[in-house]
Parts: C-alpha cells; structure tokens; sequence
C-alpha cells in the first residue's frame, strides 16, 4: 500500500526505498528540507520494518569513564579538564576494579569504556583497565576507546596503528564505540575539535580495525555549526566504509548538549531535528543493520519516538553517564531493564534484550 505524503515529493524517494535503490545526497537534502515529519518518519520506519519487524534492542551495559584529564579540549565537550583543575579526575586501575564490584551482583554484559587523552597515563595503563575488566567479569564484552585513543596509543607507545589493536585485542577488547568522528568535515574539524584527528584519519583508522575483526559503532554529534550539507556528506561516508569493510555495526546520532562548553550560547537540538536525523540515517545508511536512539542525549520520551522514525536500539541500562551529563543532560543517569522494557513496550514494539553483537538474549512479548 503506496504511503500517503503531504509533501508529494517524497514520493519518488518511497519508489527508490521500495525497489532497494540507494538513496542520493539529494534525496537525504529532500527529506532533511521537507515539512512533511511523518512521511520521512513513516519511510524510516518502513525500512526498520524490514530489517527487525517489531524488535526493539537494549542491553545491560555499564559505562565507565576513567578520565576526564584530555588534552584535545575540543570546543563541544564540557567533561574535559586539564590535569590539576578543578574538577578534574582519574581513576586508578584499583578505582576502576571498586567501580566494577560495585556493580558485580548486576547482570551486565558491556562494559563501555571511554575517556579523555590523559597525558599522564601510558600505553600499560590502558591494557591494564583491559586485563581488570577481564579479570572482575570475564563475561562481558569490553566495547573501548575510540580511534581517536588508537591513534594517541600509537604516538605515545610507538607502536604501529596494528600493533597497538593487536595488543589492546589480545588484552581483550571486543568492540568500538563510534565516538570521535563528530562529524567529518574539515571546517568543522578546525573550528571544533582542531588538536583531534580529524575525519580522515579517524576513517583510516576504524578501516583498520575493521580489518583486524573488531566491530565498530559509528556516531554523529549534530546541533552545533555543522550544515546540513555537512550532515549528510558525514553519513555518504561512513555508508562509503561500510561498503568497504562490513565492519560497522550501529550508527548513533548524538544530540548536541551545549551546557558549560563554549558554545553554550546555541539552543538544545529540538525534537523535529532529532527525529529526522534518527529518519535521515536510516534511509541513507543502508547498510547498516542497527540505529541508536541513544537516550541519554534525547531524553526518554524523543528516544521512545524515535522507534517509529527508524530507530531499532535504545543502548542500555548506562549505570553512570558522565559526558553528557556534565553538558546538561536533563535524562537521568541509568535506567532499570525494567524502564527500558516499558519504554519499548509502549511505543508499540517486543522488547529484546541483546548482547553486544545484538545476539538476543530474551525476548519479551509486547506492544501491538
Ligand atoms: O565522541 C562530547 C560526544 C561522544 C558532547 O558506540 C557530546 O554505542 C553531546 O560516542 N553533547 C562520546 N555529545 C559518546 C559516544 C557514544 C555514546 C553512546 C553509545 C555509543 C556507542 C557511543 O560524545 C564524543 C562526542 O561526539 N560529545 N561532548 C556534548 N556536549
Ligand atoms: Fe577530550 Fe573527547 Fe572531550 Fe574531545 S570530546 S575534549 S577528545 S574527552
């Protein structure tokens, strides 16, 4: 059944996205520009349709952040400090082992790990937070660091971009995170986030380590100066590398939060832009198999939404987020299996609990 469009328009994209052809860097401009929310929304949707029905993904995860000493500073991040400022912190590998046996009678299955570049910390340090995750849960999966950190790790250590993979997998690393990339564009990069690696670097890199077997998410950090154009040219990309490698496993648009950064003077992204990203990257990105609805960044209630405009993952329980959080993050800090399965369930979707390569782990009957 043809959908029905207010903007009429979309109907020679509905042609496209039914008959399995790839969307266009004017077609993303289309439905980025089109008034008509819900028939992007209902496209997205039918294309989450086909690839997961009615699931939706959360996972039992635990974040852990062990540093906020960094020394890029990027313009965007208000968890950063320099080493001895207020605020500053880092945790010990025996913090680190306290944090995780505080949470020990929890059934997490991710640990996700990510952190400032601390120049105080070495090579050693890092495979040391491996081998104590290893060793307090050796079930879980280890999803860490960034390239940003594989390329830092090479520069302190020595070491070639392989040989640090190499070695941070033997400690057992599992998977990536997608952070990083904020958007890959080269004004953005040098306005923005100019002592980080840029978009080019960070996509040699993740190529690497797609080559080395280890599965990466990729992100997006929207709502600051970026332009639509350089949305979209950001998300051809990353689609570029996964024609390439396979190696992507979710995509994860991230809301920009402005609180206590030098940008606070922009407004929060409003609830339309975040559906239509959540929308835009469906469609365009098709080959990827999962979306992120991250909800700690869009709030509970745009995150349930978000289900219906392509989203087919919340991520999971948190624990304890710092960076958004630190930015001005309304959501709270964690959520239960239990919130998370209601969220779900009232959106109208089944409720999947999943491991970190989206294997289920239960299912739960639900919605309509
Ligand atoms: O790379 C920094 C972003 C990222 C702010 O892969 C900010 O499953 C909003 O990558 N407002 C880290 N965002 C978070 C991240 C992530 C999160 C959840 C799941 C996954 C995954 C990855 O956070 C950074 C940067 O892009 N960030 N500052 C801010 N003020
Ligand atoms: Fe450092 Fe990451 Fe914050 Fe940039 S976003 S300053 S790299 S912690």
């Amino acid at each position: 059944m043809a959908l029905y469009f207010s903007d009429k328009r979309l109907s020679d994209i509905e042609k496209k996205v039914v008959e399995g052809i790839r969307l266009s860097f004017a077609d993303a401009a289309l439905l980025y520009e089109s008034s008509d929310l819900t028939g992007v929304g209902q496209l997205a949707d039918m294309v989450r349709r086909k690839k997961h029905g009615k699931k939706a993904f959360f996972i039992y995860n635990q974040h852990l952040n062990y540093s906020n000493v960094c020394r890029n500073r990027c313009v965007f991040c208000a968890y950063a400090r320099d080493d001895g400022e207020n605020g500053a912190y880092t945790y010990s590998l025996d913090d680190v082992r306290k944090r995780l046996l505080e949470k020990i009678d929890e059934p997490i299955r991710e640990i996700h790990m990510v952190g400032g570049l601390n120049p105080k910390l070495d090579f050693d340090y890092y495979i040391g937070l491996l081998k104590v995750i290893k060793e307090v849960r050796p079930d879980a999966v280890i999803k860490a660091f960034t390239a940003v950190e594989i390329d830092y790790l090479s520069n302190i250590s020595g070491l070639s971009i392989n040989d640090v993979i190499a070695k941070l997998k033997e400690a057992g690393l599992s998977m990536m995170p997608g952070g990083g990339a904020e958007v890959m564009s080269e004004r953005v990069w040098k306005e923005l986030f100019p002592k980080k690696i840029g978009g080019k670097r960070w996509l040699e890199i993740i190529e690497a380590v797609h080559k080395a077997g280890i599965t990466t998410n990729a992100t997006m950090l929207y709502g600051h100066i970026e332009t639509m154009e350089e949305r979209i040219n950001h998300l051809i990309q990353l689609r570029e590398l996964q024609d390439r490698t396979g190696g992507f496993s979710a995509f994860i648009p991230l809301a920009f939060h402005s609180q206590n950064t030098k940008l606070s003077k922009l407004p929060e992204t409003n609830g339309i832009d975040d559906l239509k990203t959540v929308a835009v990257s469906r469609l365009m990105l098709d080959n990827f198999d999962h979306i992120k609805a991250y909800w700690v960044m869009l709030g509970e209630k745009t995150a349930q939404i978000a289900l219906s405009f392509g989203a087919d993952d919340l991520d999971g329980t948190i624990m304890e987020e710092k960076i958004t959080h630190m930015a001005g993050a309304s959501s709270p800090k964690g959520l239960t299996r239990q919130s998370l399965e209601n969220l779900i369930v009232s959106a109208g979707f089944t409720p999947v609990e999943r491991d970190s390569f989206y294997n289920a782990v239960s299912e739960i009957k639900g919605g309509c």
